[in-house]
Order: structure tokens, then sequence, then C-alpha cells
């Protein structure tokens, strides 16, 4: 079985956004590959956080991908922080990183345009990210089309690593997910609905309790035309609202449209908002479940068991090529 890896930044409370377009599609893989799933923590505080917000939603945030249905037999799941090797290799990468190459990140630019004084760790963020990668041996890596170049490093890195020491590394390769799944903020639907937003009118979180989850979603910004059809162009309220409709009740637009042609915007929005509480509460449901009888740490804790193992053995190999240490 192929490996695939991916991480999730604790940086902001999860979305139906991130429930749609993401995890939904981890729990599809979770039966075709050997899935490693991590909180990339120490990629968060390469912006400034409050430490205490932080702590709760890492776990908080396990816990929501069990409910999703990530299954902890079927995946990998684990804390970055807790794998000391992680650090450890990237520093080797590091060494092997050119500083013109690090600096070219688009991601870089545009945040060290918006924070101004940045840390050196926002700079080097993507070697670590290698290190993520690289360590396990992954083939896929299923990350959104802003990770694309950090997941291209990744394989130059490797490529340069084995050119110069021998076979050590897999090149990964990245899966960018289709567009088709993409989930945009209810008040300003031409933007993607992402955690990060400062405005969280146009979001809906996954722990949104049933009144808030129905307001939002009946005051979600539509058109004057009224009339119900998929037209990301023209009517991208409408469009994004058939979308979620869609994703939840595994019909496809086509369904959906056809159930939904003789609609008001009313009704359409009330159906939508049905679909979505009756989702997100079962989510919920078993969000506290798994919460309340430490199962989350119980999780962390073998995912940790297994990674450490894995790491330890391909770190050491690394070692041993590049000079270092006695072995
Ligand atoms: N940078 C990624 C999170 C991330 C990641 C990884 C994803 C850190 N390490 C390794 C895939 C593989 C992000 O911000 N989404």
């Amino acid at each position: 079985m192929k490996r695939l890896l991916t991480g999730l930044q604790p940086s902001g409370e999860l979305t139906l956004g991130s429930f749609i377009g993401g995890i939904k599609q981890s729990v599809e893989f979770q039966d075709k590959y050997d899935s490693f799933i991590f909180v990339p923590d120490l990629h968060a505080i390469t912006v400034p956080q409050d430490p205490e917000l932080l702590k709760t939603r890492i776990k908080k945030n396990v816990g929501l991908y069990l409910a999703c249905g990530i299954d902890p037999k079927k995946n990998t799941i684990y804390l970055q922080s807790e794998n000391l090797y992680h650090t450890n290799l990237s520093w080797i990468l590091e060494c092997h990183t050119y500083m013109g190459e690090a600096s070219r990140m688009t991601q870089f630019k545009d945040k060290s345009k918006r924070y101004g004084n940045v840390s050196v760790g926002l700079l080097t963020y993507p070697i670590l990210m290698a290190a993520d990668i690289l360590l396990y041996n992954a083939d896929f890596v299923p990350t959104g089309i802003d990770q694309k170049q950090h997941v291209e490093l990744a394989r130059d890195l490797a490529e340069r690593f084995n050119n110069k020491y021998g076979e050590t590394f897999i090149i990964p390769e990245p899966l960018i997910p289709e567009v088709g799944s993409k989930i945009m903020d209810l008040q300003n639907p031409t933007k993607k609905m992402s955690k990060s937003s400062e405005d969280t009118k146009g979001l809906i979180f996954l722990l949104d309790s049933e009144d808030v989850i129905r307001k939002k979603i009946m005051s979600a910004v539509t058109d004057s035309d009224n009339k119900v059809y998929y037209d990301i162009e023209k009517k991208p309220g409408i469009s994004n609202l058939l979308t979620i409709y869609s994703a939840l009740s595994n019909l496809n637009i086509k369904e959906v449209e056809e159930k939904f042609k003789d609609s008001n915007y009313g009704n359409l929005k009330k159906c939508v908002a049905d679909l979505v509480v009756e989702k997100l509460l079962e989510i919920q449901k078993k969000y506290h479940e798994y919460m309340d009888s430490g199962m989350v740490d119980k999780v962390l804790d073998e995912g940790l068991k297994t990674v450490e193992k894995l790491a330890k053995e391909k770190y050491n190999e690394v070692l041993k090529k590049v000079g270092l240490g006695r072995v």
C-alpha cells in the first residue's frame, strides 16, 4: 500500500469548508492508502500564537478529525512537536538548502509582507515541512494548491540528498484536490471559507450551535435573480449552497439542481440548513464522546510510538550518510 501523509495546521477552528474540502477526502483515502495524519504544531508558531488557545485547539482538532470519520485503526495520528526527529532532520536539510531557494517561496513572501518583521522560522518553515514528509517515506502528500511549491521543495531536497549520499528518500508527489469540493464564505461567496478569516459571519464552524448554523445559512449572500441553478460566475452564492448540499447529501450537482429548480431562495436555504444541522450535530455528538473518554490522548500516544520508531531508523541512516555522530 502506498503511503500518504498530510499535516493539518492548528491555525484556526475547523469549519464546514475544512470538512467538505479536506477531511472528507482524507476519510475516503484511509481505505486506499497507509495514511499518516499529523498536527504540525511547530509550524503554527512561525507566526504569533496565544499559548492557551493553541494548546486547546490542537486536541480539539484531533477530536474533530476522529468525529468526522478519521479512523485511528486506519490512520497513524500524531503531533509533530512530540517527535523530536522532525526538527533534527529539518536541521540537516536546512544545511542542504540554498538561501535563494528558501526566500523564493511564495508563501514566505506573502506572509512576510503581511506580518512585517517576521521570524527566521517563517523562512525555514518549508524545510521543516520537507522533513515531515521525507522522514516517513511518504509517496503522496494531499494539500491545497498553496502548498504545492513546498512539496516541490521537498522533492528537490530529496533528490539532492539522494544524489549526494545515495538513495535515502522517496520522492513525494503532491495530491491536489478537485476544485468542486471548495466551499466559499457565506457572506463573500467568491472567497474561500477560511478558518483564519477575521469576520466569522460567513463561516460555519464544526462546533457551532444549531441556532447559529441556521442563522448564518439563512443570511447567506445570494443574488436578486430568484432562480435556482448552478453558475459559479453569475451566481456564486447560490452555487455555493448547492455545492454544500451536494457534498453532504452525496447527490451530484445536477441532481441537486433538479431537486431545487422550482424552489425559492428561502426554501433552498432552509433545506441546506436542515442538512448541515443534521450532519454537524452528528459530528458534535461523536466529538464529545471522544473528548470525554480520553480517546484523543490514547490515539496520540499510540501514534507517537509508531512514528518514533520509524523516524529513528530513517534519521540514523541520514546521520550515518552525512558523517555525523559515531554510528
Ligand atoms: N504547511 C501545511 C501544513 C504542513 C504539512 C506538512 C502538510 C506542515 N507539514 C507536511 C503536508 C505535509 C499547511 O499549512 N497546510
